[in-house]
């Protein structure tokens, strides 16, 4: 429960997140390149809707509805990806330039300042450039991959450098690797799963895939560091996804260990090389050789890498220990059931329109406290929160613009983190509400909607705001201390 007491920092970030491929569209214009996504839409079956991210929100062409819509909300912030296939048509470092990609970002940057809004950046939302797919195996190919993105972070820091003062390396690892090189659910689609794709070993994989990023990572904020920070300040760090774990029985020692288990094998994969220089025991322990070992030089670039801590949280699960199982080669998780429902038949949240989704805004406070605990009390920066609304797609334009449990659920979690921040010590410092719009939800395509914004797909895609959009100012002016 959210106590009356609760407040938030007078110069907390507030506002609104989205990515790339998910708003853009003009995927053929002005020079842009394709990425792993515009190849894995075009396979049949992959997206529920058979939709692409080919038009999208159009936002490509919108600048100044989007700045428009964001400063009508009050967002005093917009997180937003770089597609660098736009900005490095090939994404090699030897590749050609195309400033015309560079100059939408450009131009989105400067309306952003002339609105009073903070840009935040995320290098990297999982849209690859496909010709690095095709020419090395894109991120299963170390050497090469780091080299490219390094190449790339630095191209777009000198070409923002003093514009733009927080920027986010890779969004969610976990997903590139597990959803894109084990479930395959995800581009590129690799998994050992025969009936989804022709290649790929999903026991391998995507360690790999993680170890690599988390060098890439490391290797970008270097660059950031000496090169750029010294001169114009700003912050640099990773974002990392993450629901929380609650034990299936609570009176089981094995599921209570199961649940800590669970997280590490879904955030401190990534957390603990850059917070503890190395990767979790429990997951040595279950994978041995198949996680990577970082070199001496690898470790360096990796561990202290973050200036804050990027948390994209949207739920929470209950989970039950498998006693006595040998873990299957491809399992992820850490050898457990990710349930629901706990022992006694209640359910962790309602229902949602996402299968994975059931919100429970206690278990956020609950996480950044666990992280908090765990990592030393970092600056945290939570980039993405939000769900889906059941049924949203099917309604009526009156009902779904009502849209009631989106604004009750971004009360319940900004609720909660006002408690962590006020009654736990976490010291959180922004927030950005996922999404500004209703866009392109990858694998669901567009019938799952998860914006604070309709958007009219049919009609020119026209925004309407939702109710949720005017909302979230509201809560913030509520908690949010006044200077
Ligand atoms: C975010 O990921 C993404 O950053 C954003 O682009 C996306 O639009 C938003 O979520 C809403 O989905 O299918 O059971 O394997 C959220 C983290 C992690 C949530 C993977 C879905 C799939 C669980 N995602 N999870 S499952």
């Amino acid at each position: 429960m959210t106590t009356q007491t609760s407040s938030l920092p007078s110069d907390f970030l507030w506002g609104f997140a989205t990515a790339s491929y998910q708003i853009e569209g003009a995927v053929n214009e002005d020079g842009r390149g394709p990425s792993i996504w515009d190849a894995f839409c075009k396979i049949p079956g992959k997206i529920a809707d058979g939709s692409s991210g080919d038009v999208a929100c159009d936002s490509y062409h919108r600048i100044d509805q989007d700045v428009a819509l964001l400063k009508s909300c009050g967002a005093k912030a917009y997180r937003f990806s770089l597609s660098w296939s736009r900005i490095i048509p090939k994404g090699g470092r030897n590749d050609p330039i195309n400033h015309k990609g560079l100059e939408y970002y450009l131009n989105l940057v400067d309306a952003l300042h002339a609105a009073g809004i903070t840009p935040l950046i995320t290098l990297f939302h999982w849209d690859l450039p496909l010709a690095l797919e095709e020419r090395y195996g894109g991120f299963l190919n170390k050497d090469e991959f780091v080299a490219d993105f390094t190449h790339y972070a630095r191209v777009v820091f000198i070409a923002f450098a003093g514009k733009v003062k927080h920027w986010i390396t890779f969004n969610e690892p976990w997903c590139s690797s597990v959803l894109g090189y084990n479930v395959g659910q995800f581009a590129p689609g690799r998994t050992s799963d025969r009936t989804k794709s022709p290649v790929g070993d999903g026991a391998t994989e995507c360690w790999i895939v993680g170890h690599n990023i988390l060098i890439a990572h490391g290797a970008a904020v270097k660059v950031y560091r000496e090169e750029f920070k010294g001169v114009y300040g700003g912050e640099i760090g990773i974002t990392l996804n993450g629901d929380w774990a609650e034990p299936y029985d609570p009176s089981n020692p094995a599921d209570i260990e199961a649940s800590n288990r669970k997280i590490e094998f879904s955030i401190s994969w990534f957390a603990d090389p850059i917070y503890h220089g190395k990767y979790p025991d429990s997951m040595i322990a279950q994978l041995g050789s198949r996680l990577p070992k970082f070199t001496p030089e690898e470790i360096a670039l990796v561990q202290g890498s973050n200036d804050f801590y990027g948390m994209n949280h949207y739920c929470a699960n209950y989970i039950r220990s498998k006693p006595n199982t040998t873990p299957d080669p491809t399992d992820v998780a850490g050898n457990l059931d990710i349930l629901m429902e706990n022992k006694a038949g209640e359910s962790i949240g309602p229902i949602t329109q996402s299968p994975w989704l059931r919100p429970n805004a206690l278990g956020f406070r609950k996480l950044l406290k666990w992280l908090s605990d765990r990592y030393g009390y970092p600056k945290i920066l939570v980039t993405e929160n939000g769900t889906s609304v059941l049924g949203e797609n099917d309604m009526k334009l009156e009902e779904l613009l009502d849209d009631e449990f989106r604004a009750w659920y971004f009360r319940e979690y900004i609720g909660a983190m006002a408690d962590a921040f006020t009654l736990d010590g976490v010291n959180v410092r922004g927030y950005m509400a996922w999404s500004l719009m209703d866009n392109f939800e990858w694998a669901e395509g567009y019938e799952t909607r998860f914006g604070v914004t309709y958007v009219d797909y049919g009609n020119g895609q026209k925004r309407i705001p939702k109710k949720s959009a005017k909302e979230i100012g509201k809560i913030f002016g509520k908690y949010i201390q006044k200077s």
